[in-house]
């Protein structure tokens, strides 16, 4: 008897809470250490995140991890809002697709909303927890791959028609919201027929496969006001030169770029197109190297004014090249266009995308950028994901957060290393010999040969001075 009253009144309370949830939502829930915090109800507000709150700026001595130490979006810096240097996009496909599966084991994240299905429906739930999730975060861009945000189909029309159903999604959840696409770009890896490549695969037929995907990826990131839009060339390369026709490949890659930039005119997207260098993985040899090697293509093709460049850092160091290397290749040819924010491991040898949380080098990407005068259009993409081992959906928060006062605390440290001077002093003062009348007349191609072989003459054996290295680590030291 006292049994069946207990199930009873615990049916009725289990009726009584289905009814609240009916009306009013989910529950809200307060983390015991942070119950303060949980009077202001629309902070806590969501339907995929209830146990996160909207992540504040709180300032370097908060302990709550879920806030921003350095990061204050509406905070100027050298004229300029935080926010507008740093223009933080998520990446949909580390942060909604991410499984934490890699080559040896099985996925280990299992977030609450998905249901284990590619399904169309799942899509769209996905597609909502993004905008939750930035929201949340406060970042007011997002950049995705068309495969990533909808199932592939069985032809490419069923394709096409389920990418339309979730962009027309995202759409109204984004205007919502007052989000914007970064940039979006289409998935030429994934699929088996692109194993040879796909503006550079062998066979005609994949060429054109390629073209047709490429031509609705750039519609749906036209129709979503995106901002860029991103070629990474992910098997565009070659595994064996003896079976490869390089000319030939390389060829085709240009006229596949040319017949982009065509429609692009055509449909009157103004976005910038970005090309994203990598050196390997999944090719032996992707034909986008680096910078240099990029740019060299871009020149030798005649698309220099069409096209700049998403350096992403990790890539950077995978082709022996430190991040500020290639940031300062593409900036000097003026093709800094965005940056893929993410770092790889010292001791690992391949694209480990990890948030990058080293102050140093964040400071040098900054310095870069201010000498930009900024990425706009472009800004800074978290292609970045959680390790395997990291589990809980709070990680996806704290891994963002981390990566964004990592750079925001760069743009504060270059801004005070160009306040202060001194490092663009010791750089003037090396080339100073330049400033002089011989100098003047080298730089502008007017100082021939025999002219300065008269010169040695007169000078006699040159005075050399010194590089001043550890100087210019000093200096970059006392700001960080
Ligand atoms: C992979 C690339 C990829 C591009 C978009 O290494 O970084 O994620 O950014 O296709
Ligand atoms: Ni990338
Ligand atoms: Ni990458």
């Amino acid at each position: 008897m006292m049994k069946m009253k207990l199930v009873k009144t615990l049916l009725l309370l289990l009726c009584v809470k289905l009814f609240c949830y009916a009306v009013i939502g989910a529950p809200q829930t307060c983390p015991a250490n942070n119950e303060d915090k949980c009077g202001d109800s629309d902070e806590w507000k969501g339907e995929f995140f209830p146990d996160i709150p909207k992540i504040k700026y709180e300032g370097p001595s908060s302990k709550n991890v879920l806030s921003f130490k350095w990061y204050n979006a509406e905070e100027e810096i050298l004229g300029k809002k935080m926010k507008d240097w740093l223009r933080f996009s998520v990446a949909f496909w580390h942060t909604f697709r991410g499984t934490g599966a890699d080559p040896f084991g099985a996925p280990t994240k299992y977030w609450l909303w998905e249901d284990g299905t590619n399904s169309l429906n799942m899509a769209k739930r996905r597609m909502r927890a993004n905008f939750e999730f930035i929201s949340k975060l406060g970042v007011d861009f997002w950049c995705f791959h068309d495969r990533d945000i909808a199932p592939d189909g069985k032809t490419l029309e069923e394709s096409n028609a389920n990418l339309d159903e979730v962009v027309a999604l995202a759409q109204e959840l984004q205007t919502k919201a007052k989000k914007r696409v970064l940039w979006g770009t289409a998935q030429l890896f994934m699929h088996p027929r692109y194993m040879h490549g796909a503006a550079t695969s062998s066979e005609l037929k994949v060429y054109a496969y390629a073209a047709a995907q490429v031509k609705k990826a750039i519609e749906v990131t036209h129709y979503l006001g995106g901002e860029n839009y991103v070629f990474w060339g992910g098997r565009e390369g070659y595994q064996s030169l003896l079976n490869t026709d390089m000319e030939r490949e390389l060829n085709h890659l240009a006229r596949f770029f040319e017949a982009a930039v065509a429609y692009k005119k055509k449909i009157g997207f103004n976005g910038t197109f970005l090309i994203e260098p990598k050196p390997q993985e999944p090719t032996k040899h992707q034909y986008d190297w680096d910078a240099a090697t990029s740019a060299n293509f871009l020149r030798k093709y005649g698309l220099t004014g069409e096209f700049k460049l998403n350096i992403e850092c990790n890539h950077a160091t995978l082709s022996g090249h430190s991040c500020h290397h290639e940031l300062e290749t593409a900036r000097i040819n003026g093709l800094l266009g965005n940056i893929d924010a993410n770092t790889g491991d010292p001791q690992v040898g391949w694209d480990t995308d990890q948030f990058l949380v080293d102050i140093q080098e964040a400071t040098l990407i900054m310095l870069s950028v201010i000498r930009n005068g900024g990425l706009a259009p472009g800004g800074f993409n978290f292609d970045a994901k959680l390790r395997r081992e990291s589990t809980d959906v709070e990680d996806l928060f704290i891994a963002h957060i981390v990566g964004m006062d990592t750079l925001a605390r760069g743009l504060r440290n270059a801004a005070k290393l160009i306040e202060d001077g001194s490092l663009a002093e010791l750089v003037r003062k090396r080339y100073q010999s330049f400033d002089t009348e011989i100098g003047a007349q080298i730089e502008a191609g007017k100082a021939d040969f025999e002219l300065l072989e008269k010169k040695v003459k007169e000078w006699g054996e040159p005075k050399v001075a010194s590089a001043k290295q550890e100087l210019a680590e000093m200096i970059l030291q006392s700001v960080l």
